[in-house]
């Protein structure tokens, strides 16, 4: 078996969990939020067999789009006298980031 920790963006996520389940693919939604871009997105769950595995990565792969997004870096310090003027920088995020882990044990008590 492996767990698939699949981040992904919030926009997808309903999409994603639907198709997932529709599947029979077992799966939990947790809130997260990116380091970079500090922005809210949604870290999936997903446990399955092994032979399941690249059905889970095919739902992802359809259901996750790239897109772009704005960020406005932080103003660095500056003298007095400086001036800094911030610019929005284009930043892609991907359609999934999915770490594929072996799982040792699986129960449900
Ligand atoms: P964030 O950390 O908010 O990153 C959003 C996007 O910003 C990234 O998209 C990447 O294009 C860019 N980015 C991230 N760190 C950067 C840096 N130091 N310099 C320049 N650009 C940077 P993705 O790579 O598609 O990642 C989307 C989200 O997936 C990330 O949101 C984070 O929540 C998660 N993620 C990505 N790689 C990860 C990793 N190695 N470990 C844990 N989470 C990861």
């Amino acid at each position: 078996m492996k767990l698939l920790i699949a981040v992904i963006q919030g926009e997808d996520a309903a999409a994603t969990v639907q198709a997932l389940s529709g599947a029979g693919i077992s799966v939990t939604k947790l809130s997260s939020s990116g380091g970079f871009l500090q922005q809210g997105n949604a870290t999936l769950m997903i446990g399955v067999d092994n032979d399941r595995v690249e059905n889970a990565m095919a739902l992802l792969r359809e259901n996750c789009r790239e897109r772009s997004q704005y960020m406005t870096p932080m103003p660095p310090m500056v003298e007095p006298g400086e001036f800094f003027m911030p610019y929005p920088v284009e930043v892609q995020v991907g359609g999934a980031t999915v770490f594929v882990v072996d799982v040792e044990r699986f129960e449900k008590l």
